[in-house]
């Protein structure tokens, strides 16, 4: 049985279990980017391709989702052509914090987004996470109050956290503040201001710049190992080659939130509709930028994982 049961709704694989007991590098990777970030049959080739980066990166990769009302800590390739959805199989719906506890109850499967990766990935021991972008404060927020549950529990939880830093369909700069207000660590990998997922920066200085992952792994080796609780993020900029032009991307922002607000869209669904939109309104380049440079920010991973699991290990023995 490759899947052993850890406690009350949390399983985990026998390959990450094995990893985290060798104190070797693991990588949490979330699903609701499968099922709702990304269009089938890209989903689905970029979850197995993703996986395949980190594992050639010397990490264990371990995707995570909610498979009939137990947390999954290392996915299955049947539990990723689940979430990845396609031809005859029904879509799994997004999964945020606040949903796990219903999933649970009633034995459903969820797609999870950063907040509820990030949540289980630290009741499993897993110290990194690879994602695309994090969700952030919506633009509009002082009439909606729509801050993505990803920004409290980065927070809370011990997770060194790589991104390609958050979409301007949010507010870039309330998002920073938010961060900063929940005390995350925002590092910036050869820059020094915060990327904007489709554009490699924005006008926002990050708190310290890293030159490479072994940096970057330092940082956060140093707030777990003195007890402070919260998280380190790592940004990283899409690869030059995959940027989407600035002003190709204004227009097409502008189009999907217009697009948004007359159809009423809001809560859990935005996120997932404006990715959408943007592709549509981008020609596909923001799809392209996406997928991108979550493969680029899945090599980072995995080295910085290789790094923190050196890290934690030289600390066992001194
Ligand atoms: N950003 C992306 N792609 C995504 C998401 C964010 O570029 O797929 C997903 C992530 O799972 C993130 C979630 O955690 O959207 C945020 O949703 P919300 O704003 O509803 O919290
Ligand atoms: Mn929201």
């Amino acid at each position: 049985m490759p899947i052993r049961r850890l406690g009350p709704h949390l399983d985990a694989s026998e390959e990450v279990l094995a990893a985290l007991d060798e104190g070797r590098g693991v990588v949490a990777l979330e699903s609701t980017l499968i099922a709702h970030g990304l269009p089938y049959p890209a989903n689905l080739e970029t979850a197995l391709a993703l996986e395949d980066i980190v594992r050639r990166g010397g990490a264990v990769p371990a995707t995570i989702a909610v498979v009939r009302g137990a947390a999954r800590v290392g996915c299955l390739r049947e539990d990723i052509e689940l979430l990845a959805g396609g031809p005859g199989r029904p879509a799994v719906p997004k999964a945020s914090l606040r949903d796990l506890p219903v999933l649970y109850a009633r034995g459903l499967t969820g797609a999870t987004t950063v907040a509820a990766t990030a949540s289980l990935a630290a009741l499993a021991g897993v110290s990194v996470f690879v994602t695309g972008g994090i969700g952030g404060v919506h633009r509009g927020w002082p009439e909606t109050l729509d801050v993505s549950a990803d920004l409290a529990v980065l927070g809370r939880v011990s997770l060194a956290v790589i991104c390609a830093g958050a979409k301007s369909v949010l507010d870039v700069a309330a998002t920073l503040e938010y961060l900063e207000t929940a005390g995350v660590t925002v590092l910036g990998l050869g820059i020094d201001r915060f990327p904007g997922f489709h554009v490699r920066e924005t006008p926002y200085p990050v708190d310290a710049r890293v030159e490479s992952p072994a940096d970057a792994a330092a940082v956060f080796a140093a707030r777990l190992r003195s007890g402070l609780s919260g998280s380190v993020l790592v940004t990283v900029p899409v690869p030059r080659e995959a940027e989407v032009p600035r002003a190709d991307l204004e227009k097409a922002l502008e189009r999907a939130l217009a697009a948004a607000a007359a159809r009423g869209v809001k809560g859990k669904a935005l996120t997932p509709f404006l990715l959408e939109a943007l592709t549509t309104e981008t020609g596909g380049r923001s799809l392209e930028a996406n997928l991108a440079l979550i493969r680029n920010n899945a090599a980072v991973g995995a080295a910085v994982a290789v790094e923190v699991a050196r890290s934690l290990s030289s600390g066992r023995q001194g």
